[in-house]
């Protein structure tokens, strides 16, 4: 599994296009700027990975805990591999509550839509009023996130002070090679 979206290459003139990545795109947010991200889970496939329904986790179809004695992997409990919910927790960032990604926000793909029982929306907006830094991005499902984050569901945010071409202008020249800039 891995996150995606329209990204663009650093130092590359190319227009946007869709990627998807392990770890997944860089978001660099200017501070005070705020954003608003659209997430959209679109995982189709069963879950790769062994989901353990025994525990306190997302459990999208509603089945009862499985009682002793328990099945070994494989097989588990295929019935617990699909559909695969998700939801993103931006680690650090400071945000109202509901649009922080917590465990019980997460939401399967559209085809069964299936919702956690304190997601609000597919929408979270990003104030950007905290300090300048770096964040991580990743999976907060409720007894998958340890699954989830090593199937690649992970990446990395910065929030930084000054929007990039202005601070890029500010940098001194350095004048190794190139005479013309002093
Ligand atoms: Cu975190």
């Amino acid at each position: 599994m891995a996150y995606g979206g329209q990204a663009t290459t650093p130092g590359s003139s190319a227009a946007a296009a869709f990627v998807r990545s392990v770890p997944g795109g860089t978001f660099e947010n200017t501070k005070n700027l705020p954003t608003r991200m659209h997430w959209r889970n679109t995982i189709t496939q069963p879950h790769f990975m062994p989901v353990d329904p025994t525990i306190h986790w997302a459990n999208p179809l509603f089945v009862e805990t499985p009682q002793e004695p328990f099945q070994p992997f494989p097989p588990g409990y295929p019935f617990a591999l699909d559909p695969v919910p998700h939801v993103t927790h931006m680690h650090g960032l400071v945000v109202r509550s509901e649009n922080d990604g917590t465990a019980e926000e997460w939401f399967t793909r559209s085809n069964p839509f299936v919702t956690g029982p304190t997601f609000v929306g597919e929408d979270y907006d990003m104030p950007n009023a905290q300090s300048p830094t770096q964040l991580f991005y990743h999976d907060h499902t409720m007894g998958m996130t340890r699954i989830n984050l090593y199937s690649g569901l992970v990446g990395a945010g910065i929030s930084s002070a000054i929007p990039k071409r202005r601070s890029m202008a500010r940098i001194p020249r350095c004048p190794v090679g190139n005479s013309r800039s002093h």
